[in-house]
């Protein structure tokens, strides 16, 4: 037992007095509205999970962080942790300023000294971090399409950790964890992260793990952001609540850890290590593709498998933590029991299973049936009360192209066959309505139009969540905001991008409005296809090509593309 392992970690946090003196003085600072992973973030920082950090990276510690995975002074540290703020914000703070920190209701929760203001070279920062400067890794979009363009950096003083009213008793600073250790005496503990629910195989993985290294369990899920389209952490954690019973009570315990995730697959496996440790484990498990982001705009795999296991032996000694290193498990049908799929000798006498996510999700989706060998029954209930057949389930159909393409025409047809269909209400978000009644002070400048495109997406997104059905029909000339809008749909159903490819001049030879007229003319600005750009959708679900078919043609193909999806019943 070490006793470092049990001592208190520095934390940012004022003392109970003179954080509620400082609230008063920070109401008059200038203040920066925090995004949701900007608050994941300060709450790491404040109570020590992110320890040696004491603030938001400074220039020169970011710099080397990108480039050697090392602060500036030479401690290890392989996530840049970065306030990014938008230009126009930039503008109004200076260096040695104290700026207050509010969450997305305005509460202080913390003021920074700046002693950085900077602009990062983003294309570098992606290739060092993430291995790829490739939008199709969510956080190299984020970067790009999300993160403002300027960071400031700085000590942090925490006045308040972020209030969470979901699953209190179940999250813990990483002193309530030492505490905790050291309460029950636990001098080895091997820590299991994880971002989506746990079936048989990550019980299995984790029983081993507890053995091998005889030490006692932690569960530390994600609850904070985890990777765009995954199983909220709401159903997550009723999920494992749902099988740890299954556990040995007096070995095992459960903690959340309000960490947004960078998926940054063998940095972020370091990364982890290193919060883990602060948190006084002594023991980590990483498994195969760790903190995986996917495929590539290739289709490739952005790391190797074992990619994280290779970094985290690399530095372990150093962090003070051990890896615990697992293959991919899968099941033994004639042993009935979970292997480590490269120490399966007679593997070609026996029945190997598994069941990949993709499969779980469509098998979830279509209402098929998950075996028993696969997960427990409790935790296939929850799942399929978060996530029912398709056919049940609220979707989004986002139609884009020019201006007089049939938008707005085949929109109206489908909205009246899926109420036909019945079964779900249906919403239509046409471009010109939309402009009317959301949109009515905004004009059609890129940022405008991304406002735009955006308003239209959160709408949609809630009448996805709440089991409606959302028609779209906006131009959306942006690539990275109709991806944005994705992402915010598919947290909770399909979304179903057609592309009404009707070409410039057969939108121009209809002109319908009269305004490519107009455009042509000069006398409207920014127009579409004429003035301003259109980005052709590269992966949408469906492209119709309008030229020589009628309406009814158009509406019948998109019919059936949705229930080729599974969303409409046969
Ligand atoms: S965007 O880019 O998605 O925000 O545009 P959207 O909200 O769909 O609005 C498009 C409709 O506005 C009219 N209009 C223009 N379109 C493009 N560029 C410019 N400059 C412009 N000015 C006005 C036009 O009638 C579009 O309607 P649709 O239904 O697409 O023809």
């Amino acid at each position: 037992m070490s006793p470092s392992q049990f001592a208190p970690i520095p934390e940012l946090f004022l003392s109970w007095e003179n954080a509620e003196n400082a609230k008063f003085e920070a109401a008059d600072l200038i203040s920066h509205d925090m995004t949701q992973r900007q608050i994941c973030d300060l709450e790491l920082l404040m109570n020590g999970a992110f320890n040696p950090l004491s603030g938001f990276l400074g220039e020169a510690d970011y710099t080397s962080v990108v480039e050697t995975m090392r602060l500036a002074d030479g401690r290890l540290w392989p996530m840049p942790i970065t306030l990014d703020v938008s230009k126009e914000f930039a503008k109004k703070i200076e260096l040695g300023q104290k700026i207050a920190l509010r969450d997305q209701e305005g509460v202080i929760l913390a003021t920074m000294k700046i002693t950085d203001i900077w602009t990062p070279d983003k294309a570098r920062e992606a290739e060092m971090v993430f291995g790829a400067d490739d939008i199709a890794h969510p956080s190299v979009n984020y970067l790009h399409n999300t993160a403002g363009t300027i960071y400031v950096g700085g000590p942090v003083t925490g006045l308040q950790s972020p209030v969470h009213y979901d699953f209190r008793a179940r999250r813990d600073t990483p002193n309530e964890l030492r505490a905790f250790f050291r309460k029950m005496s636990w001098s080895k503990v091997v820590a299991f992260q994880t971002r989506n629910p746990l079936h048989r195989a990550h019980q299995e993985l984790t029983f081993r793990a507890a053995r091998e290294s005889q030490a006692n369990l932690l569960i530390h899920p994600v609850v904070g952001m985890t990777k765009p389209g995954d199983v909220d952490h709401f159903t997550r954690v009723r999920c494992y609540e749902a099988v740890l019973d299954k556990y040995p009570a007096a070995t095992t315990t459960m903690s959340l850890l309000n960490l947004a995730m960078r998926m940054a697959g063998p940095r972020e496996a370091v990364w982890h290590g290193l919060i883990r440790k602060n948190h006084g484990v002594t023991h980590f498990i990483v498994g195969r593709d760790h903190a995986g982001p996917g495929k590539n705009s290739k289709g490739e795999d952005f790391y190797g498998p074992y990619d994280a296991q290779d970094l985290f032996r690399e530095h372990q000694d150093e962090m003070g933590i051990e890896m615990v290193p697992f293959k991919h498990m899968v099941y033994v049908q004639e042993r009935a029991q979970y292997e480590p799929n490269d120490e399966i000798a007679d593997r070609n006498n026996v029945t190997i299973l598994n069941i990949s996510g993709t499969e779980l999700r469509r098998r979830l989706a279509e209402g098929l049936d998950i075996p028993d060998w696969f997960s427990f029954p409790e935790v296939v209930k929850e799942l399929r009360r978060t996530r029912p057949p398709r056919s049940n389930q609220g979707f989004t159909v986002f139609f884009t192209g020019l201006s007089g393409s049939g938008k707005s025409t085949i929109a109206n047809a489908i909205m009246v066959k899926l109420m036909e269909l019945g079964g779900r209400p249906v919403t239509l978000l046409d471009g010109d309505v939309v402009r009317k009644h959301l949109s009515s002070e905004l004009g059609f400048s890129k940022e405008h139009r991304d406002i735009n495109i955006k308003r239209i997406g959160y709408v949609a997104s809630e009448i996805t969540k709440n089991g409606g059905i959302a028609i779209c029909a906006p131009i959306a000339p942006y690539t990275a905001t109709r991806r944005a809008v994705r992402e915010m749909v598919e947290s909770y159903g399909a979304f179903v991008e057609v592309h009404i490819a009707t070409s410039l001049e057969e939108c121009e030879r209809r002109d319908r409005k009269g305004l490519y007229k107009l455009a042509r003319e000069g006398k409207i600005k920014e127009f579409t296809g004429i003035s301003d750009p259109y980005e052709i959708p590269v992966a949408a679900e469906l492209v119709l090509q309008t030229e020589a078919k009628d309406v009814d043609t158009c509406a019948q193909s998109v019919l059936l593309r949705l229930e080729n999806m599974g969303l409409i019943g046969r």
